[in-house]
């Protein structure tokens, strides 16, 4: 596919990163935690991806039981938010559960040359939206100093969902100090409880370009 002149007039380097954020199968049409028109982003990523260097898949990566899933808690439902031990945490049908169909990769994608894939959301009491951060706040994943040490100091994101680990990637590579873009025709969203219109508010006033 041809790119929009927006994104066609890119020029990434050595110090770029195109992040393509849980492109899995649980997350498109059919997957267990479907986003509306997920599949629809893969021609322009596949695309924008032929013109960086350097490609990072953050993917996730739960285990069965996981303290995300609504199965976990007795009686709770999928989009129920439910207090855990470090904050608010939405309640998912059961997904991406490591080694299973769903946990992979789109067979659309078309990213030979990614670098990095790094699993997130693999402790089973703690949630992980986030490639840099889990959802404690605290425990970090070791992305933001494999991006130091490569020099590579902006980031573009695309991928599902827009407003759960998009944005929440977004947010933390801003606070971890990256010049940070969200490729917006890149990604799809949940919105659930007014989470997208929340997730731009938080970006804007981060200081996430939006592109
Ligand atoms: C995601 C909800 C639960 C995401 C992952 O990739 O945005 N959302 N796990
Ligand atoms: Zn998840």
């Amino acid at each position: 596919m041809s790119l929009p002149s927006h994104l066609d007039a890119l020029r990434p380097g050595r110090g770029d990163a195109l992040i393509v954020t849980d492109p899995q199968n649980d997350f498109m049409p059919g997957g267990a935690l479907a986003v509306a028109g997920g599949h629809e982003i893969l021609p322009l990523v596949n695309a924008l991806a032929r013109r960086f260097e350097n490609v990072l898949l953050p993917q996730d990566w739960h285990p069965a039981g996981h303290a995300s899933f609504a199965s976990t808690h007795r009686g709770r439902q999928p989009f129920e938010v439910i207090g855990l031990s470090y904050g608010q945490q939405v309640l998912w049908p059961d997904h991406c559960v490591q080694g299973t169909p769903g946990a992979a990769f789109h067979a659309d994608l078309d990213v030979p040359h990614a670098q990095l894939v790094i699993r997130k959301g693999w402790h089973p009491a703690v949630d992980s939206y986030s490639a840099f951060c889990e959802a404690d706040g605290r425990t970090r994943t070791g992305l933001a100093g494999y991006l130091r040490e490569r020099s590579i100091g902006r980031l573009y994101f695309v991928g599902l969902a827009t407003d759960f680990c998009v944005a929440w990637s977004a947010l933390d590579a801003r606070r971890a100090g990256f010049e940070t873009l969200v490729v917006e025709a890149g990604c799809r969203a949940i919105d659930t409880g007014g989470s997208l219109a929340q997730a731009w508010k938080d970006m804007t006033a981060a200081g996430v370009q939006r592109l």
